[in-house]
């Protein structure tokens, strides 16, 4: 008999297409991400996928991949230049490692609140490092999302008013140069761990805190495992919607203003959702048995940009970068 193949030659390609090979027509979106599914930058990806859904019926194959089941946290930068994976949210610390000059934004009290975050990478200084990164990375930055302000999260109740109080603190940190730096600015011994073990390490005490912004605590329950929140707002945190340049460019100007358009879809979901829940969500933790309580902030701001302004790290950003930063309103 005629194989599917043969007869779709003989009577026209596409009526007799068979669903595989349909779907070998699709593009291909393999997301991973650390995210879990309960978080904003979780579910952003089912808005992602609905977006493109509607907006290019049958085009494209959108795969979601959480809690980091495809690929380690951090390791994606290196999987989408390879081509092995085409999207994923990706931090300032994970662009560091490539793209030094983007480390500045890893630097704690730099960026001041979610408002001044969107206006510097909305502004000049955005298209300037997305540019920088984009050419260094073989990854192209969609766009920027708000990941919320970090803050620290202890085992047990600790007065911590200055950094000084933090000392010999085993404050568990993904596992990277910058981050690491971070933890240590504040005051902290820094611990790498990544993400997904971070719950387990609060458990049974081989770390004695972790930082994330709150809604994260929440999401990823190390409330179950802590006891005290403490506001330090050290990091305004954001990560990039970043596609992988094999898969970018394999598209048509059609097909990349979609994905671009269902990517900033995404971002809006999250950042709306995000700013809101942070804004009230210090009384869940309270009914949840929490202590939160507000330290010396100024004291931890002098420390910490002390810390980055006399560090390798600093190096590397672009001459008057941080001034610039600064001075956007
Ligand atoms: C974390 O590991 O603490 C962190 O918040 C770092 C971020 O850059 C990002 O990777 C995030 O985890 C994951 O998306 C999980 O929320």
């Amino acid at each position: 008999s005629l194989s599917t193949l043969a007869m779709a030659a003989v009577l026209g390609v596409g009526a007799l297409l068979s669903p595989l090979a349909q779907a070998q027509n699709k593009v291909t979106l393999r997301i991973s991400t650390p995210a879990v599914p309960d978080d904003w930058h979780g579910k952003m990806w089912t808005v992602f996928k609905d977006t493109l859904d509607k907006s290019a019926p049958g085009e494209f194959d959108v795969q979601i991949n959480l809690n980091a089941t495809l690929f380690k946290q951090g390791t994606e930068p290196a999987a989408m230049a390879r081509g092995n994976l085409e999207l994923s949210s990706i931090s300032a610390f994970d662009i560091a490692k490539l793209v030094p000059e983007f480390s500045i934004f890893t630097a704690g009290y730099v960026i001041r609140d979610p408002q001044h975050q969107a206006k510097v990478f909305a502004g000049p200084i955005g298209q300037e490092m997305f540019k920088l990164a984009t050419e260094k990375m073989e990854v192209t930055l969609l766009t920027p999302i708000y990941l919320g302000t970090r803050q620290v999260n202890l085992r047990d109740v600790r007065d911590v008013k200055t950094p000084a109080d933090l000392k010999g603190v085993k404050l568990r940190m993904p596992g990277s140069k910058e981050w690491l730096f971070l933890g240590e600015a504040l005051g902290a011994t820094a611990t790498p761990l990544a993400f997904g073990e971070v719950y387990l390490g609060l458990k049974t005490g081989t770390i004695d805190g972790q930082d994330n912004p709150l809604p994260t605590v929440r999401a990823a329950k190390f409330y179950e495992v802590t006891k005290q929140l403490v506001l330090t707002n050290h990091l305004v945190d954001g990560i990039f919607i970043a596609i992988s340049d094999k898969s970018w460019k394999a598209m048509t100007p059609a097909q990349q203003q979609k994905v671009q358009a269902a990517a900033n879809a995404a971002a809006a979901f999250n950042n709306d959702n995000r700013i809101k829940e942070e804004a009230a969500i210090v009384d869940f933790f309270k009914q949840q048995g929490l202590t939160v309580t507000t330290p010396n902030v100024d004291a931890f701001r002098r420390q910490v940009q002390g810390a980055y302004a006399t560090s390798e790290i600093a190096k590397s950003w672009p001459k008057g970068m941080l001034e610039r930063i600064n001075a956007t309103q």
